[in-house]
């Protein structure tokens, strides 16, 4: 089965993108073949630093990699430089309605998050990541809950492109992990974990085993001291709990036993001990990668060229279709 997702290079990859996305993407690509884009081209909807683009797209490839993604197994490049995403992205315009659009609550997220800055290009966002997905006619898309609503738009535009061109594209489906679909802010829990808030707010994948602790230690919790999971009375002790059980593998029930009596502190010293742990092969595999940037280029420039195979073969179809060509 073909798989494609992407992540925009938008900064420090943190434990949400990693336990709602890319933990499924590394067990994924060992059955699947999978196409992983670092969507530079959606980075460029909201505020950024073009001086600073470059950099962070080196930075993403290489996360992916000491992430996991191995590039043997699967294609990772960089959006941009595969000009057909920018052309299906305009000829799929055509087809999907405004209304649609305008019902997408990330738009309405970042639009008042980024007041000065709503442009043409955030509203038809969604219809860009519906090419994504299309252009390499994948049949899921493993993402957070909160691309969701995204990806049904892009089975919606599937579907709309086959009745009224002729069948090219398949649906496509979500993929959720079970639990970790939406990990939350460690400073407002009723908020998603996310990589353009507040450093404070998420645990990077490399941070240092001291800032974790200083993180972990001041995430905002609930009144009481009880360690129980209640989403609705305790959103952010359920929070942890969640984060603790996803990286250790127990279940929510047997880290509420082991911390009875115990109160939030002894529990967060030992999240933040687990975390530290499970993130120092990140970290070193990030030291290794930064000091081999001919490396990653060399990487990305080979994926590019096997996801522009893909990608051409689809377009040629599609303008046909369309009656371009
Ligand atoms: P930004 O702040 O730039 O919007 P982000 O943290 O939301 O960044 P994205 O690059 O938009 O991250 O998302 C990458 C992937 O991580 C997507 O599949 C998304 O669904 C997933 N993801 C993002 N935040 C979370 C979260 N808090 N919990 C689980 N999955 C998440
Ligand atoms: N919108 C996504 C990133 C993204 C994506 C995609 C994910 C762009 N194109 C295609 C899956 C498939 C986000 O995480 N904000």
């Amino acid at each position: 089965m073909r798989i494609f997702s992407g992540i925009r290079p938008t900064g420090n990859i943190h434990i949400g993108n990693y336990l709602g996305a890319v933990k499924q993407w590394i067990e994924l690509q060992e059955k699947n073949e999978c196409v992983f884009c670092i969507v530079d081209l959606h980075a460029i909807t909201t505020p950024y630093d073009p001086k600073e683009l470059q950099k962070n797209i080196l930075d993403a490839a290489s996360i992916y990699l000491a992430a996991g993604v191995n590039p043997e197994k699967s294609i990772i490049f960089v959006q941009s430089e595969v000009k057909e995403h920018a052309e299906l992205a305009w000829l799929l315009e055509t087809i999907t309605p405004m209304g649609e659009l305008s019902r997408m609550t990330q738009y309405k997220e970042k639009s008042k998050q980024y007041k000065d800055y709503v442009n043409a290009g955030l509203f038809a966002y969604p219809v860009l990541m519906a090419a994504d997905i299309l252009l390499y006619r994948a049949k899921a898309v493993p993402v957070g809950k909160d691309q969701e609503q995204h990806v049904e738009l892009a089975r919606t535009i599937a579907k709309k492109f086959n009745q009224k061109f002729g069948q090219i594209f398949p649906e496509p489906e979500t993929i959720l992990p079970k639990t970790g679909a939406k990990i939350m802010s460690l400073t407002n829990p009723k908020k998603k974990m996310s990589k353009t808030d507040d450093p404070k707010s998420y645990i990077s994948l490399f941070d240092s085993p001291e800032d974790i602790t200083k993180k972990i230690m001041s995430a905002e919790t609930d009144s009481g001291k009880e360690v129980v999971y209640n989403i609705t009375k305790k959103p952010g002790i359920s929070n942890l709990l969640i984060i603790y059980s996803l990286i250790t593998g127990k279940t929510t029930q047997e880290i509420e036993k082991q911390f009875k009596g115990k109160g939030y502190g002894e529990f967060k010293k030992s999240l933040a001990k687990v975390l530290a742990d499970y993130l120092e092969p990140f970290r070193r595999k990030q030291k290794e990668l930064q000091t081999r940037d001919v490396y990653v280029k060399e990487m990305l420039s080979q994926g590019a060229s096997r996801a522009k195979t893909i990608a051409e073969t689809t377009m040629k179809e599609v303008r046909s279709k369309m009656g371009l060509s």
